[in-house]
């Protein structure tokens, strides 16, 4: 007998790491994989690891022998700052990687009968804005609109999200006995997230957290983009309460593949502001690397997120000024014990 059990990639991640913890206290047996071997404290909360890469389809073929997966969160990926340095990696990871989960997930819910929701993080990188003036102009950006991502990681998102519609909806529309309907596709797009707990690697959000911990640590930090940079963030709780709420939510009232999350929209200067006002010996510089500024310029500054709200109860606990003073703060001081 195969157990039931939730499947987790990128499960050493940032948000594997929130996500495991969250799972595992609600009992449900666990199955990761990573590319590297687990902390040894996420370890011991989950029923089985497997190291090895989701390009790699006779891993996946294992975990199917050996387990009924139900539930996916497939978070593996290379992020935006790291894919821009190995575009064909990033593909191949992004794009062929999630192609091979959502094949696995197909076989997985042909072979157990019940379709297999498949939560996928999307970005604010599948927007590409045009210049600077635009950003400022459109403001809060829907679902729909400026879907003309810059760089690779976001085009590798874009249509991954079209990749899972097209498996929830129209697989081999052709086929004599189609098939479509097996996966229960449902994506978030993700703003930049903030953890107290972990550091982001490869991203190209990373400054906010980076300030915020390197504060914490007493190290300086040279923030690589503008002081009036805004893009919208997240705190790491709130990613992973929509993730599982997205997850349990009834599919008759999901109308999009695809929802916006917004929680606080804060310019570095701001962030940078609040940190210094914590760590008054915070040694903060501005050092802007053009490229990568231009990356988060296309981004939107405030995303519209009035459908996931609607369609299925999305509600951030944390503005920007509770995400410093009863999350950020707090779990920080006690992470660097200070
Ligand atoms: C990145 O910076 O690449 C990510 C993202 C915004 O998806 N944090």
């Amino acid at each position: 007998m195969r157990t039931s059990s939730v499947l987790v990639t990128g499960a050493n991640g940032e948000i594997g790491h929130g996500l495991i913890t969250r799972l595992a206290a609600s009992g449900r047996p666990i199955v990761t994989i990573d590319i590297a071997p687990l902390e040894p404290a996420l370890a011991r909360l989950v029923r089985r690891e497997f190291t090895g890469s989701i390009t790699d389809t006779a891993l996946l073929e294992r975990v199917l022998s050996e387990f009924e997966i139900d539930l996916v969160f497939h978070l593996a990926a290379l992020l935006s700052t790291r894919s821009e340095f190995t575009p064909m990696t990033a593909h191949e990871v992004n794009v062929e990687g999630t192609l091979n989960l959502l094949e696995f997930a197909h076989h997985e819910g042909e072979s157990h009968g019940r379709p297999v929701v498949f939560l996928y993080p999307s970005s604010i990188a599948a927007y590409g804005l045009p210049d600077l003036e635009t950003k400022t102009r459109v403001h809060r950006v829907r679902e729909d609109e400026w879907n003309t991502p810059t760089t690779m990681y976001g085009c590798n998102k874009l249509y991954c999200e079209h990749l899972g519609r097209y498996y929830a909806k129209h697989y081999k529309q052709l086929a004599a006995d189609s098939t479509a309907g097996r996966v229960d596709f449902r994506c978030v797009r993700f703003p930049g997230l903030i953890s107290a707990v972990t550091v982001p690697s490869g991203g190209t959000s990373d400054y906010a957290p980076e300030m915020i911990h390197a504060a914490a640590r007493g190290e300086p930090y040279a923030c690589f983009v503008r002081p009036d940079t805004r893009i919208p963030l997240m705190t790491m709780p709130d990613a992973i309460d929509a993730l599982v709420r997205l997850a349990s939510g009834p599919r008759e009232r999901l109308t999009r593949t695809a929802y916006n999350l917004a929680a606080f929209s804060p310019t570095a200067e701001q962030i940078c502001d609040v940190v210094q006002k914590t760590f008054p010996r915070a040694a903060i510089t501005w050092q802007v690397d053009p490229k990568r500024q231009r990356i988060v310029d296309s981004w939107p500054a405030e995303v519209d997120d009035t459908t996931a709200r609607r369609d299925w109860g999305f509600a951030p606990r944390y503005d920007f000024k509770a995400a410093f003073d009863d999350y950020l703060i707090p779990t920080i001081r006690e992470r660097y014990s200070l």
